[in-house]
């Protein structure tokens, strides 16, 4: 089936930054569109971000006519011809937002014209079947660090939950405490709460009294007091999951601590980035045993594939998750489900950009309970 048609338009993401929509219509007439988020704190290893100016223009003249007639059934060829215009290990000629945009919007257009679901389509491409096994929600309740406007100096407190019901419920008894102590109950800019003047400790102990699975994004690269907070706090307090403990360059402190906490679920993010070079040579150091997938630290499907396939030959855990600058597209659902991921992280349910996705991860629950 082949790509007739590409387009580009600028929208705006949720921190009011332009990132790029893709249109792209096959030779049967199907469509689809594609946009792509963007990371507030991004690792240093990502892929290049272009301009969303840059972007449309490279799509609506270079690629409208380079990937003109090229078949999109076959994900993982369409990938490489993206890979291969690109010509760079970073995607710095292109962006990886340019060729993820393409990539999901091409993919989506050619699941439309077989009449399935994309994460169908995708998970044909997965040596996993998806069976009845759905992803745990890993739901934003806190947010502090560079995602908010408050004292805390660690990005993310999370509850792990198998449903998007009991997320829901914990994240409401979470805001309704928060505001019963008398703190603000702003949001963040991934939907959760964000109380100023409220410190670690204390926000632990509010989520605790709700839910005893909690989780951690520390995201030390982008605070540098993020991991001192991390060190206090793992005094008193047992979390499920660790993401981002340490900065992306100290690789001994990673393997350190995991030779220390064997039995730790210990998540790589910005130290790895959806690379699979970088994903191996975690392995080969023991720095983790989880890692966070966001396709567009890398650019393409396929080579987001590729970064899962290697994580779970290791046994590594694998945690699918948005961006901080997002859009209302909920491809990352879908993906979740394709690669059969252990985990998700869409963010609060107080953003109609993160609802999107937790309403598709719904509706793809549904009719996989339906088929069954
Ligand atoms: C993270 C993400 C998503 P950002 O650090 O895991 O929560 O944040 O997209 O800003 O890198
Ligand atoms: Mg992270």
């Amino acid at each position: 089936m082949k790509l007739t048609r590409l387009r580009a338009d600028k929208i705006l993401n949720s921190k009011a930054m332009w990132t790029v929509e893709v249109a792209v219509e096959l030779e049967d007439g199907s469509q689809a569109i594609a946009s792509v988020p963007e990371g507030l704190s991004k690792g240093a290893t990502e892929a290049v971000y272009l301009s969303a100016d840059d972007s449309v223009k490279i799509i609506n003249t270079k690629l409208s006519k380079g990937l003109k007639n090229v078949d999109v059934s076959d994900l993982e060829l369409f990938d490489q011809k993206l890979i291969e215009i690109d010509g760079t290990d970073n995607k710095s000629n292109l962006g990886a937002n340019t060729t993820l945009a393409i990539s999901i919007a091409s993919a989506r257009a050619f699941a439309n014209s077989q009449e399935i679901e994309l994460y169908e389509h995708i998970n044909r491409f997965i040596p996993v079947e998806i069976g009845n096994r759905f992803p745990e929600l890993m739901v934003l309740v806190m947010e502090g660090g560079k995602h908010a406007d408050n004292q805390l100096q660690i990005q993310e407190f999370l509850a792990v939950v198998d449903t998007v019901e009991k997320g829901r419920e914990i994240y409401l008894k979470v805001l309704e405490e928060v505001a019963k102590l008398g703190y603000s109950t702003n949001v963040g800019a991934e939907g959760a709460v964000c109380p100023t003047q409220i410190l670690a400790e204390e926000a632990v102990r509010i989520i605790e009294k709700f839910h005893d699975k909690i989780s951690l994004d520390v995201a030390a690269s982008s605070v540098f007091e993020a991991t001192k907070e991390f060190k206090y706090l793992s005094n008193g307090h047992k979390f499920f999951s660790i993401e981002d403990p340490f900065p992306e360059d100290a690789w001994d402190d990673w393997t350190k601590y995991l030779e220390e906490n064997p039995n730790q679920m210990l998540v790589a993010d910005d130290i790895v980035t959806t690379n699979a070079e970088l994903i191996r040579r975690g392995i080969e150091k023991h720095i983790a045993n989880a890692v966070i997938i966001k396709p567009n630290q890398i650019g393409t499907i396929t080579e987001s594939i590729r970064a899962v396939n290697v994580a779970r030959n290791a046994g590594w855990k694998i945690i699918c998750s948005h961006r901080g600058g997002e859009t209302n597209d909920d491809f990352i659902a879908d993906f979740a489900v394709a690669v059969v991921s252990d985990y998700v992280k869409f963010g609060g349910f107080n953003r109609g950009e993160r609802i999107a996705k937790y309403n598709r991860l719904l509706a793809i629950k549904r009719r996989i309970s339906v088929e069954k």
